[in-house]
């Protein structure tokens, strides 16, 4: 199983301002939808909190759910105590069907603890001035852009490009 990553931060890094994405680009929630539409999806809880009830569980994906609490449950749900075991549980069952990448979706500490396993990362900058405060991981040396459509513009107004990392 291949571990992605899959963000969008602004050009300082924040990925988040009071438990919520400060900026709506319609362009990105569909590059999120597009790119994980039918594979795992790994958050933690606080993301998963996060999400209008009426998009959880995000359909078309199974989602796994990092937290400490062992008596957490959500419809819809399955529950892993660390990010190792939420990347096995999405490595099961070892059917050959299954898709090839989990994708975590979030948030900062989730990310953090998920970067050494990761060997793809698509990564959305938003040209914002917002402040936040949860950032993004910072990828070190070894990744490298293998794919950038350059700076869009969204109907939001704001800038955006997508760029993939490998390593
Ligand atoms: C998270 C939502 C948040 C608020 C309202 C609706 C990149 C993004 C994320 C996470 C953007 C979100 C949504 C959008 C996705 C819909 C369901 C409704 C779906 C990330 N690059 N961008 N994100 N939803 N991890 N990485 O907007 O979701 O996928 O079905």
């Amino acid at each position: 199983m291949n571990v992605g990553l899959i963000w969008a931060q602004t050009l300082d890094g924040v990925i988040g301002a009071g438990n919520a994405i400060p900026w709506r680009v319609p362009e990105d929630m569909a590059h999120f939808k597009a790119t994980t539409l039918g594979h795992p999806v790994v958050m933690g809880r606080r993301t998963w909190d996060s999400l209008p009830a009426r998009f959880r569980p995000l359909a078309g994906r199974r989602n796994i759910v990092v937290t400490r609490d062992p008596q957490w449950v959500a419809e819809g749900a399955e529950r892993a105590g660390s990010i190792a075991e939420a990347l096995e549980l999405a490595g099961e069952p070892l059917d050959p069907a299954a898709p090839a990448t989990a994708w975590v979706i979030g948030g900062g500490e989730i990310y953090r603890a998920a970067l050494e396993h990761a060997t793809v990362l698509s990564v959305t900058e938003v040209d914002s001035p917002v402040n936040g405060d949860v950032y993004a991981p910072t990828p070190g040396p070894t990744w490298k852009v293998v794919e950038d459509k350059g700076w869009q513009s969204s109907t939001s107004g704001l800038r955006y490009r997508i760029r993939t990392y490998t390593r």
